[in-house]
């Protein structure tokens, strides 16, 4: 049975702030702060397991291995070397899962396999490092031949950021699909992550029925107020999509486009007079994810920091008293990730697949949970220093650490 898997990213042991993401707001203001591997990694554990004790089927993906010798090698990093390039090979980004990849379910596809394409993140090197080794990972969580279609990433000169800038529509999870590519147009103030010809590439390759396609424009009003991706300000689940009024260039024609190709679209729209847009990027309302519950309703589940706004608050409170098709409210702290911009919905992948095709390796359960908890426990670094990138002790507790989750998880083959 084709049931929605969220696949969230083990924050790794090198999670730190450097102020990489030009045009992310959060990693910006918090570039140089000491940072808390421990607690970053059983935040984002603690909302897998509540997610599981939903009923939710839990997957996860493993951080990937740092820091990047390879790419500390192939810049020549020394220490004349500009900081930004040796925190680059330190970066633990690949926690944002929703930037691993761009998923279509295989109801989606003309040869009925699911099809992943690992996104380039060419846009900045500490996220450009990722795909080799994000493929790697996704080729053998995604093994079976007779349902998975694994590809290279689109090539780099047009940026791909996965999952993040892609919507699907649908009835139920398992049904036929229509899938909403958003991009950005290049040109403003902060890069536009998401080229259009890599959105319209993937489409492409994975198949999809041109009729269940729809490209959409970001509002580049957004990218400016810092929502470098679409899931800063929409979220899509089943026929629903939860959106700030000035997400895209065009709000009416998205939304038309949408309902030409999907009919029985549900808009649920935020007022900028009820949350400006400042506020939903600082609150990372939208960076939630929507999920449907057993009983068919659907959750919400939003960062803590939304609790600490007012204006989110008394919109969240309206929006339960509605008779609308969002029913609960879930807050989960993840303050590790949003400090540098990756709310609960960043957090994750979701693939759209028959759980028994999918390496059980790669799938959560609560003894494998209480497992990964206590490596977490006994490895991962209490706090990095800011001045602590480089370090050859911490590089090795890193690695080690790293290894140690591996081993638990008797995944030795990505080592
Ligand atoms: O690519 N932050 C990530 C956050 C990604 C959030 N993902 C989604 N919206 N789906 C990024 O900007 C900051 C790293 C640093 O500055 O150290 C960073 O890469």
């Amino acid at each position: 049975m084709l049931r929605e898997i969220n696949f969230d990213g083990i924050v790794g042991p090198s999670h730190n702030y450097a102020g990489l993401s030009l045009g992310n707001i959060a990693s910006a203001s918090h570039g140089g702060d000491p940072s808390y591997p421990r607690a970053a990694a059983l935040q984002g554990l603690a909302k897998m397991r509540a997610n599981m004790e939903l009923g939710l089927p839990q997957g996860f993906l493993l951080p990937l291995p740092r820091p990047n010798s390879a790419l500390l090698e192939a810049l020549a990093v020394d220490r004349s070397a500009d900081r930004a390039l040796l925190a680059a090979a330190w970066s633990a980004s690949s926690m944002w899962t929703a930037n691993a990849a761009t998923v279509s379910p295989a109801p989606d596809t003309n040869d009925g396999l699911c099809h992943l394409t690992p996104a380039n993140l060419a846009t900045m090197l500490h996220r450009a490092q990722e795909w080799p080794d994000t493929k790697a990972q996704l080729a053998l969580a995604f093994a079976d031949e007779a349902h998975f279609a694994v590809h290279d990433a689109i090539p780099g000169s047009f940026g791909d950021e996965g999952a993040a800038n892609h919507m699907r529509f649908c009835e139920g999870h398992g049904a036929p699909g229509v899938e909403v590519f958003v991009y950005g147009r290049p040109g403003g103030k902060f890069p536009a992550r998401q080229h259009e010809q890599a959105s319209r590439a993937i489409a492409r390759r994975h198949g999809l029925d041109p009729e269940k396609c729809v490209f959409v424009e970001q509002n580049p009003e957004a990218i400016e107020a810092g929502a470098f991706h679409n899931d800063v300000v929409a979220v899509a689940n089943e026929r629903v999509l939860f959106t700030h009024a000035r997400a895209f260039a065009d709000q009416r024609g998205a939304y038309r486009a949408i309902r030409e190709a999907f009919l029985a679209l549900e808009v649920v729209e935020v007022a900028e007079d009820d949350v400006p847009l400042t506020e939903a990027i600082a609150t990372y309302l939208f960076n939630a994810q929507l999920v449907t519950l057993g009983d068919k309703e659907m959750a919400l589940i939003v960062p803590s920091e939304c609790q600490e706004s007012e204006a989110v608050r008394t919109y969240l409170d309206s929006l339960l008293q509605k008779a609308g098709p969002i029913r609960r409210v879930i807050p989960v702290d993840v303050r590790q990730s949003m400090a540098n911009g990756g709310g609960p919905a960043c957090l994750r992948l979701r693939v759209v697949a028959d759980p028994a095709t999918v390496d059980p390796r790669f799938l959560l359960d609560a003894d494998k949970a209480e497992r990964i908890a206590r490596v977490i426990e006994q490895h991962w670094p209490h706090e990095i220093a800011p001045g602590a990138l480089g370090d050859s002790a911490l590089a090795e507790q890193v690695t080690e650490a790293r290894a140690a989750l591996l081993d638990t998880l008797d995944l030795g083959e990505l080592g």
